[in-house]
């Protein structure tokens, strides 16, 4: 086992800052009131390691934060993703696979850089990253054209945007980088100009929505867990917007054309399946957004990342 298989760390981010709507910072508590970690315990059977906390970091918020290199919010989300980096980097080190509610997608900074430190220490391996997205979420600084941070986590996670400034990402270090190689991406249909190209530029694997339709989910998931190979330490990344609007509407970018709920439920499924897990992010539900009446679409966001959640730590296994 490359964790210990019952016990699960869990952190709760309730973080915005990484784009410009409000609301995403509420779904820890949207997600934990519609019952996810009570079933996780009395269902799925883990052992939860949390502290009880919806972290909202307010005592790293600076007064003043002006845009650097086009970036908004860029000492925010620093703190905030160095801070949650230790976070997760103290589960993953004691072999607890670690969940984190966000928050927008910033925060994947935190969490995939402490989850690759542990990794490294513990196992002494690089792990791979599946991140399942409608974006790729890869524009660096000078590509972005919304300077939202969430839109340029795996930039800086690769190394592929870089910024010497300690208090602006300097912090990531060697041993929290993920390399190119390891990463791989599920669902892509809204991918910014700047970001084709650093696909194409450094070879990154990438299933796309178009790859989905053409060989159907079962062989695309065949492919990417082969591109990762047998016993890799594997984290999930899954951003709510990879599901199709008509699943989870309440998303601040949502783009028409995603993965049924039962899709992304299979990916999920398949990922627990590979017994390599070791993280999952479930980010970008914002239940403040919320098309339909009565609340309709927030709860069926809340529920469908639940769902997803559920399904990585091994819900639907006989
Ligand atoms: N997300 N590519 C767009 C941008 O602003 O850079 C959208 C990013 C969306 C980010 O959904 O996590
Ligand atoms: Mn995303
Ligand atoms: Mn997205
Ligand atoms: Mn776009």
């Amino acid at each position: 086992f490359l964790s210990q298989p019952d016990q699960l760390g869990v952190v709760a981010v309730g973080f915005s800052g990484g784009q410009c709507k409000p609301g995403v910072d509420a779904a820890p508590s949207a997600l934990i009131a519609s019952g996810l970690l009570t079933q996780l315990h009395t269902e799925l059977g883990y052992n939860l390691h949390h502290d009880n906390t919806v972290h909202s970091y307010k005592e790293l918020m600076p007064e003043s934060d002006p845009d650097v290199r086009g970036m908004k919010n860029p000492l925010a989300v620093s703190a905030v993703t160095q801070k949650l980096s230790e976070q997760v980097y103290t589960h993953a080190k004691e072999g607890r696979c670690v969940l984190t509610l966000g928050g927008d997608h910033s925060i994947a900074i935190g969490t995939v850089s402490g989850t690759a430190k542990a990794i490294r220490e513990r196992l002494g391996r690089e792990m791979a990253v599946i991140w399942v997205d409608a974006h790729a979420d890869i524009n660096t600084p000078e590509t972005s054209e919304s300077g939202n941070i969430h839109g340029m986590p795996v930039s800086f996670l690769t190394g592929l945007a870089k910024e010497k400034r300690e208090d602006i990402f300097g912090w990531l270090k060697d041993e929290h980088m993920l390399s190119v190689k390891k990463l791989v991406y599920i669902g892509l249909r809204d991918v910014d100009r700047g970001e084709k190209k650093i696909l194409r530029d450094n070879g990154i694997c990438a299933f796309s929505m178009h790859d989905i339709d053409k060989h159907g989910i079962g062989r695309v998931m065949e492919m990417a867990l082969g591109y990762i190979g047998n016993d890799t330490p594997i984290h999930l990344s899954f951003d709510v917007d990879a599901l199709d609007p008509l699943w989870a509407p309440s998303t601040g970018t949502p783009v028409r054309g995603g993965l049924t709920l039962r899709e992304g439920d299979y990916i999920a499924e398949c990922v627990h399946e590979t017994g390599s897990l070791i993280a999952v992010d479930l980010v970008e539900v914002n239940p403040t957004l919320a098309p339909g009446i009565n609340d309709i679409g927030a709860h069926e966001t809340v529920r469908a990342g639940c769902s997803i959640v559920r399904c990585a730590l091994g819900e639907s296994l006989l």
